[in-house]
């Protein structure tokens, strides 16, 4: 660098906090510092933010999970469970205008992302009949039998789009490798007591089982979901199969998309977050 461009990485900054920080007072809470006020990409770049587009820091969610700090095994499982618990609870009508906000195509605003198949649908063929989307339940309903009345049912973390068919066909089927290839998902495989999703969303399957899974302890007249090394749980509140989502949380670590979707439902939504999207680490912690 040259004596005459010394002050150039000074302008730089200059315009980009300069041009940044108006932006910010609209929807960012008080007390959140500089970072926290404009988006992080995963390239480390950093642009304004729209009311709902900030990825928190590390730093940031520091305070949110201080009480489970230093903390392992089933300490930081109760730890985790106290901080996310007291969340928002949606209606079943509530989910379908929430999922086409977290799972927004980010090449279409008028489309979802579809969890199984990653096909782009339109946001308005939400509906039960052949080529709509409707509203899957990642950890199956049956497991526990929680309906869809405000609760777990209607918890948006495990919440996801899916093609109706395909839904259908996972229907209320464990987590675990191996099958046959689904024709209408192809990369998802299945047998005759359990589901493989595609590569893509397997650390999200996973991450999103783990919530479920600290979220209810059965403490607040929801049943106590459980995870196990078993397929064919049945209506039993368990879903399996641990050893095999913790390797999933490793193949198919958390990218932008899903710290964006676990930012927009604590921002606008559930005003909790999903500890493992967070900290992918703590599954290991918690299920040695
Ligand atoms: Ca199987
Ligand atoms: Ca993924
Ligand atoms: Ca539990």
């Amino acid at each position: 660098m040259t004596k005459k461009l010394w002050f150039l990485p000074i302008v730089c900054l200059y315009f980009i906090f300069g041009w940044a920080a108006p932006s910010a007072s609209a929807g960012a809470p008080a007390d959140t510092n500089l970072y926290s006020r404009l988006a992080v990409s995963t390239a480390g770049t950093f642009f304004p933010q729209t009311a709902s587009s900030v990825i928190t820091t590390s730093a940031d969610t520091d305070t949110y999970y201080k009480e489970a700090s230093g903390k392992s095994g089933t300490s930081l499982k109760s730890a985790l469970h106290r901080i996310i618990s007291g969340n928002t609870k949606l209606s079943y009508s509530q989910v379908w205008d929430a999922l086409k906000e977290t799972d927004e195509d980010p090449a279409n605003p008028n489309n979802v992302i579809l969890l199984y198949t990653q096909e782009s649908r339109a946001k308005s063929k939400n509906g039960g009949s052949v080529g709509d989307w409707n509203r899957e339940h990642v950890w199956a309903k049956s497991h526990g039998n929680f309906g869809t009345s405000a609760g777990p049912g209607t918890d948006i973390h495990h919440l996801r789009p899916a093609d109706v068919q395909v839904n259908s066909a996972r229907g209320n089927m464990d987590f675990d490798n191996g099958g046959s290839e689904y024709p209408k998902a192809p990369g998802n495989y299945y047998d005759g007591d359990s589901w493989e999703p595609r590569d893509e969303v397997k650390g999200d399957v996973a991450r999103m089982l783990f919530y479920m899974a600290v979220r209810y302890e059965g403490d607040d007249g929801y049943p106590d979901l459980e995870l196990n090394d078993k397929t064919g749980n049945g209506s039993a509140p368990y879903m399996g199969k641990l050893s095999v989502l913790l390797k999933w949380n490793k193949q198919d670590p958390v990218d932008s998309k899903e710290k964006r979707r676990n930012e927009l439902i604590y921002e606008d939504y559930q005003h909790n977050r999903n500890p493992f999207i967070d900290h992918p680490e703590w599954a290991d912690e918690i299920w040695k």
